[in-house]
């Protein structure tokens, strides 16, 4: 039951009651057919098979690869650890081009492989890689570019494609994000070397835990699949350096009863995001994200900016009262990878090159969406902005 907000003394902050009685998370995950997914778990029992590319881990990596449309598709243990071995199996060296407005997965798999992240400015239209600047970081050291498809919004493939192959760079892409989403009719995982996908429990499609490389590179395929399994190509031989990467059975089953509802999870989300934008609208100073149109998207983050000086209320302050609330928003990814450690003491003036990045960090703040959020909740947390924003300075 929410509680709609009318004048600023209803605020919890002011002593009101919650908007909402539960906290409302971003990110709180979409469970899928349950009867479905107890079906899988019954037969994984009965199979005695719990782990090691069991029949539901090789289901999930076919439906990926049709998904993105490419020959092969590995399952992980997690997206952390698919970043670590793409990097690792793809043998790059020195430098690799990353956006610092990311999630810190992206640049420490970079960091664990030995590599050098140099850090990137992104597009403000588009949250994503800033094509234009990434030439000007091209070094005799630089090897690759990894690029984000941040909030599932595919960035500038043609473009970032054209430098690596005029500079010879590998261009992989963390598509963490990005599930079922296209830009020009092509899906994402298709692009680059190789892509890595997130089925975390907080991504709208979740296997619990969960990661997966698509690519069309054979060899790459062939030595992602011996590091995820400690580099064993039979009972007692072992080929190459690897790690425990597998996907479990109960992951997958999870996963697989996820895709099964991606159709219907990606129109929840597109709901959300055009309520969110009728509601928004005509506030001043918060502006919603917007996705291009030759992208299709699965909204699975509402993003927002605040201009402090338009709205007269500060980011971190809107956050403040929407928590008091119950509304659980996030300033994803402050403060930029470039102010976390180690990359904050090993690059201490990074953050000069970065002037886009560090305005998004300041302002930017996602809210709650997925199934878990419907008309009401959507109506209740814009009523909480609206005043918020009416009343101006609160502090
Ligand atoms: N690359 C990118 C661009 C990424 O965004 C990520 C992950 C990765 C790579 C790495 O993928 P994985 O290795 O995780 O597969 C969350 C997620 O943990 C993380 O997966 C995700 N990106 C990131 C954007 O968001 P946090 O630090 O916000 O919080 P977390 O995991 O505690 O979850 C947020 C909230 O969701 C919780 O406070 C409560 C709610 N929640 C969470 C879980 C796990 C639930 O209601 N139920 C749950 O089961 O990172």
């Amino acid at each position: 039951m929410t509680n709609m907000k009318k004048n600023l003394t209803d605020l919890a902050l002011y002593g009101g009651a919650q908007a909402f009685p539960e906290k409302l998370h971003v990110g709180r995950p979409n469970i899928g057919d349950r009867q479905r997914l107890h079906r899988r778990l019954d037969e994984i029992l009965d199979r005695r098979w719990l782990t090691n590319e069991g029949p539901c881990a090789l289901e999930f990596e076919s439906r990926l690869a049709a998904i993105a449309g490419t020959r092969h598709a590995i399952a992980f243990c997690n997206a952390t650890v698919a970043l670590e071995l793409m990097v690792r199996a793809a043998k790059l060296t020195g430098e690799v081009i990353v956006p610092s407005f990311t999630f810190v997965a992206t640049v420490h798999c970079l960091h664990a492989a030995g590599l050098t992240p140099v850090f990137c400015d992104v597009d403000p239209a588009t949250h994503c890689l800033d094509p234009e600047k990434v030439e000007a970081l091209i070094t005799p050291h630089t090897s690759a570019i990894m690029a984000v498809h941040l909030w599932g919004n595919p960035c500038s493939v043609e473009k970032l494609a054209g430098i690596a192959r005029r500079n010879h760079l590998t261009l992989l892409f963390d598509a963490a994000h990005a599930t079922g989403c296209f830009i020009q009719g092509q899906p994402v995982g298709s692009f680059g070397l190789a892509e890595i996908f997130s089925f975390h429990a907080t991504k709208f499609i979740n296997s619990f835990e969960g990661g997966v490389v698509t690519t069309n590179d054979d060899d790459l395929a062939v030595q992602l699949r011996l590091m995820k399994n400690f580099g064993f190509a039979g009972f007692d031989k072992v080929v190459s350096w690897g790690t425990n990467g597998k996907m479990n059975e109960i992951a997958a089953a999870m996963g697989l009863t996820s895709l099964e509802s991606m159709d219907e999870f990606i129109a929840v989300n597109q709901r959300n995001y055009e309520l969110y934008r009728l509601e928004l609208k005509d506030i001043p100073g918060i502006s919603l994200f917007t996705y291009r149109e030759t992208v299709r998207n699965n909204y699975q983050y509402v993003v927002l900016t605040v201009d402090e000086s338009v709205a007269g209320v500060s980011r971190d302050c809107l956050i403040e009262v929407l928590v008091a609330e119950n509304v659980i928003a996030r300033r994803y990814f402050y403060p930029g990878c470039h102010r976390m450690e180690p990359y904050r003491t090993l690059f201490p003036d990074a953050g000069k090159e970065l002037p886009v990045t560090e305005k998004l960090c300041a302002s930017v703040l996602v809210l709650p969406t997925g199934t878990a959020v419907g008309p009401s909740e959507i109506g209740a947390i814009a009523a909480i902005i609206r005043i918020v924003v009416a009343n101006g300075k609160m502090r």
